[in-house]
């Protein structure tokens, strides 16, 4: 079997409602996953974190029991997803037995190999983070991340040997350094390791909502549990050949926020296992209100669906992986996307197809005449085009991508400025202007392929309104040659791609 493509999101706290940040690493994900395919396999993972106290204490606040309450939230996030046009191939729930039992046998497993041992814990612990905190690194006694009390806690717990597993760490981490993305985070990784590294309890034994620990004596750590969903999804212990043609994963993405856990902890779980670290893991930067992360704790989430409905998700996730360097945070406002929205979509693309597919139907009665392939002007320029696309995506350079992309669309639109088809019609000229109406189709068809792992929806409708009747999620290399779209083809202009939003009514 090819090694797929295998991309992880983390899996989500369902202790409230999904907001935009949620969305923001799945759409992400989900535009690795679709690109991936246009060259082979691929496998997309995201899920729900049901465990832990977080999720029992917003149960219990609610009334209810955590079961029921995850059972509950969880179609939240997976309407999330459909809304923001995310195919994935498995969601994960922590709950489920195919998860449990693997994370048990894991436990089991590092405790006969003395990874996992008895010990005492006293220390404080952050609710909200699920963290434990040394003293040293509290701010003004609280919680580092969030700001909120912690409690002390001192009970007998199981332990991970991390401290084991850090002269591997470190060495790892100077061989390949380009395995933890961006750069800051590696650096603060690192730091973090010179430091050295404790211990950590992977038990809790004052509440009981968790995998219970083999044998009794309490449930097992929500973080170690959540871990472990990118191996039990696709088969580890149970299913060795389905296990090895995914793992290590291609790209696990994470918030900067939990960088600790993917970068020093999980690479020492999966080593006690005899597994391979992955191979990057890439701490994406927030979207931030007025200067502070986007969250549930800080009462500023946005509403993904309200804003999906406003917008048009497709608009939404061009703007996601256009605004900002992947990697920085950025700071979210309803003007930038209107202007992301009106500007680059509804100007520059929206337009072109709208201008396109009118001349077409104007003067060769919606019918795509024969073109020139050979002879193409854009044809050549455009050649190295798609994959160039793929590698810039594939390395997470989603905002130079959309750049390449827009090249084309630039000199589409150029081309009918500078050869004005309605000179060309007037002066009969009509082997150039069958030239330049084909070319025109034919770009439009190239652009609908190269965008659609970005918007699937909105490269659909471009899609229908050419008549194009091939598969629009081909793979690139048989599909992205110029010519590839059959002369005869008729088209069908359609409501506006990406109608204009007013600034104003957009909270400019
Ligand atoms: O941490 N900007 O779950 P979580 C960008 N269950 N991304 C954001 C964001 C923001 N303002 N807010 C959230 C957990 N995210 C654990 C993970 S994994 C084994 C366990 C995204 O519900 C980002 O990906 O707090 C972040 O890391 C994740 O949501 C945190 O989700």
């Amino acid at each position: 079997m090819k090694r797929a493509f295998y991309v992880t999101t983390p899996i989500y706290y369902i202790s409230g409602n999904p907001h935009i940040g949620h969305a923001y690493t799945t759409v992400v994900a989900d535009v690795l996953a679709r690109t991936a395919r246009t060259s082979g396999p691929a496998y997309f993972l995201t899920g729900t974190d049901e465990h832990g106290q977080k999720v029992a204490n917003a149960a219990a606040a609610a009334g209810t029991t955590p079961q029921e309450w995850c059972d509950e939230l969880v179609p939240r996030w997976q309407k999330l997803f459909a809304t923001y046009h995310v195919r994935y191939d498995d969601f994960i729930r922590t709950t489920e037995p195919r998860h449990e039992s693997v994370v048990q046998r894991v436990f089991e497993r590092l405790r006969e190999n003395g990874d996992v041992y008895l010990g005492k814990y006293e220390g404080w612990y952050c609710v909200n983070d699920e963290t434990f905190w040394l003293e040293a690194k509290l701010v003004d006694a609280k919680c580092p991340t969030c700001g909120r009390e912690v409690q002390w806690i001192s009970e007998d717990d199981w332990f991970f040997r991390l401290s084991n597993y850090r002269d591997r760490l470190l060495q790892y981490y100077r061989e390949h350094p380009e395995w933890v993305r961006p750069k800051s985070v590696y650096n603060e990784m690192m730091a973090l390791l010179e430091e050295g590294l404790e211990d950590f309890s992977i038990s809790r034994t004052n509440f009981d909502w968790g995998i219970p620990i083999p044998g009794g004596g309490g449930v097992i750590y929500v973080w170690f549990d959540a871990l472990l969903n990118y191996i039990s999804a696709i088969g580890w212990s149970s299913d060795p050949e389905r296990f090895a043609a995914y793992w290590p994963a291609s790209v696990q993405l994470i918030g900067k926020e939990i960088a600790r856990f993917h970068t020093l902890i999980w690479p020492a779980v999966l080593w006690a296992l005899g597994e391979q670290a992955p191979e990057l893991v890439f701490a994406h930067g927030w979207i931030t209100v007025d200067g502070q992360k986007m969250g549930k704790s800080l009462g500023n989430a946005v509403d993904p669906f309200a804003l999906a409905e406003r917008f048009g998700a497709d608009s939404l996730r061009y703007f996601l992986l256009r605004e900002a360097p992947f990697g920085s945070d950025f700071s979210y406002s309803e003007a930038k996307i209107a202007q992301r929205h009106n500007s680059d979509l509804g100007n520059d693309l929206g337009n072109l197809v709208r201008r396109s597919l009118s001349m077409l139907l104007k003067y060769r009665d919606g019918v795509v005449p024969p073109g020139d392939a050979v002879a193409s002007e854009v044809g050549a320029a455009v050649a190295a085009l798609p994959q160039r696309v793929r590698t810039l995506i594939l390395s997470l350079d989603f905002r130079s991508a959309l750049e390449a992309v827009w090249e084309l669309v630039v000199a589409l639109n150029r081309r009918i400025d500078d050869q004005k088809p309605w000179v060309l019609h007037r002066e009969e000229r009509d082997t150039e202007l069958d030239a330049l109406l084909y070319d025109l189709c034919e770009g439009i068809r190239w652009l609908a392929m190269l965008l659609h792992p970005v918007m699937p929806e909105r490269t659909a409708e471009m899609w229908r309104q050419l008549g194009a009747t091939a598969l629009i999620d081909a793979d690139w290399d048989a599909a992205l040659q110029w010519g590839g779209l059959p002369s005869g083809t008729r088209v069908t202009l359609g409501d506006a791609l990406f109608p204009r939003i007013e600034l104003d009514a957009a909270g400019s």
